[in-house]
């Protein structure tokens, strides 16, 4: 984790299974997001599978759907970057609304690993690529199996 007062996580997700649940939008920013969670759930131990729908729109339902079919958590990744019509505002908190929904009334944690930034380049830094700052995919990867783990 990190930023200010975040909490160093070492969890062990051995036995877990978790949905990987990404959107596609802003690829390059994705595949930061993908190869931190990756990461993440491989030094766990947890199992995983990965789900790509096309927006982060649609992750809520495809969070749903993960939950339903047994997953011990979901780690939800995307990308919103603002642009000139109020749309980015839509997505959020579509995205953002639907994802906390389907973690409390199923019981089954999701990580919420979507950044919501004003431009291409908050982004970067915060997709765990080379000269980020910040990996927003292992952050969400850590929490999901983290709150399995003390649920
Ligand atoms: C339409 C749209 C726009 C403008 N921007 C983004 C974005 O920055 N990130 C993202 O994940 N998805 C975006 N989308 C697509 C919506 O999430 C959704 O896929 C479409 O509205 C179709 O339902």
């Amino acid at each position: 984790m990190s930023g200010a007062g975040a909490p160093t996580l070492a969890v062990d997700g051995t036995g877990l299974r978790v949905v990987v649940v990404a959107a596609s939008w802003h690829e390059r920013v994705m595949d930061g997001l993908l190869e931190g969670a990756r990461r993440a759930l491989r030094e766990s131990g947890a199992q995983w599978t990965e789900v790509r729908v096309p927006g982060s729109f649609e992750l809520p339902v495809a969070a749903a759907r993960a939950a339903a079919g047994g997953a011990d958590a979901v780690v939800a990744l995307g990308v919103v970057i603002r642009g000139g019509t109020p749309h980015f505002d839509y997505v959020c908190s579509a995205a953002t609304t639907g994802l906390t929904d389907v973690s409390v009334r199923t019981g089954v944690p999701v990580g919420f690993g979507v950044l919501t930034c004003d431009d291409e380049a908050q982004a970067l830094d915060r997709a765990g690529l080379e000269g980020s700052s910040e990996d927003k995919g292992a952050e969400a990867a850590e929490a999901a199996v983290g709150t399995v783990v003390a649920l």
